[in-house]
């Protein structure tokens, strides 16, 4: 198989080379590789980091996501902070209030969730650049947002516009983009947003050939525990959500990627999956973690 010129350091290839080919076939990888190649650079793929998964796993993740840039590929990457948010909320004695999964979010609470994101994002990045590869930090100019609800929710936004400049040029200059979920209104204030319903607005205007959502669980899971390889929206909706065994974040999942591929050309599908098997999920036709088509 051919790797791209930016895998120019012997070793890397070498490494690239033997993880690849210990996945699937050399035939089936470079088939991938091409045709993500050959994709706008804002086109391939656009990765949600969870908050959890920055926690738990951030080694896997810069990894991974370096190992894309290394084959010539450039992720949009957004992350969220929810389990960091909860931490600081609780050492700073704030008592942490959600209304359908969202976090109410006083101005107290804004001081906090900005200073969250802001360190979270930079922790990703500078993972990322220890690491080698290039990478932006974007946590504001992207999500024009308006207030969701204010009365019950206060400093909440939900996204009115994506403003793709900042993205833009991080992937012409070859950078990977890492955007944080803050927006702002037309006004200037700086509005919590929740990160799935982030990468949501931005995956609408993309359209990226790829959507991936990086969890700490790796997948759906059924009543047993184990990732679920694939759901058929159209076909397993209603059965799935009547299960008792779902429970309440997965079923929150389910419901926003539904409402997600419904916005979307019926050939999309989101893969759920965990930063270790990111190239796997990529690059085989197997994949991992579970795969939702609508
Ligand atoms: C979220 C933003 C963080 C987030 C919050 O405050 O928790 C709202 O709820 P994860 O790690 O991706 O869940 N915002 C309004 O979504 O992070």
């Amino acid at each position: 198989m051919t790797i791209p010129p930016s895998a120019n350091d012997i070793q890397t290839r070498q490494t690239i080379v033997r993880l690849l080919s210990s996945m699937a076939s050399a035939k089936e990888i470079s088939q991938y590789l091409k045709r993500f190649s050959q994709l706008d650079a804002a086109r391939f793929a656009v990765v949600k980091v969870g908050g959890a998964v920055l926690r738990d796993d951030l080694d896997s993740l810069t990894s991974s996501l370096a190992f894309l840039q290394d084959v010539g590929l450039t992720p949009i990457v957004l992350h969220g902070a929810g389990p960091q948010l909860d931490d600081e909320f609780a050492a700073a004695g704030i008592e942490k209030q959600t209304v359908n999964g969202l976090r109410v979010t006083t101005p107290e609470a804004l001081a906090i969730v900005r200073r969250v994101f802001h360190a979270q994002n930079l922790r990703l990045v500078e993972a990322l650049q220890r690491g080698g590869a290039r990478a932006t930090s974007i946590v504001s100019g992207v999500f024009e947002a308006d207030f969701l609800d204010r009365a019950t929710l206060g400093l909440v936004g939900e996204v009115t516009r994506v403003h793709l400049a900042p993205i833009q040029a991080s992937l012409q200059a070859g950078s990977i983009p890492v955007i944080a979920s803050l927006g702002e209104t037309t006004g200037g204030q700086i509005l919590n947003v929740n990160a799935d319903f982030a990468a949501s607005e931005l995956v609408q205007v993309l359209q990226p050939y790829k959507i991936v959502f990086l969890t700490g669980t790796g997948g759906l899971l059924d009543d047993q525990g184990r990732i679920i390889d694939s759901i058929n929206l159209s076909t397993e909706y209603t059965d799935l959500m009547n299960q008792p065994w779902i429970n309440g974040g997965m079923r929150v999942k389910i419901q926003q990627v539904k409402d997600l591929l419904d916005k979307l050309p019926p050939s999309s599908s989101v893969s759920i999956t965990q930063p270790s098997e990111l190239a796997k999920e990529l690059f085989t036709h197997k994949g991992s973690g579970t795969l939702v088509r609508r």
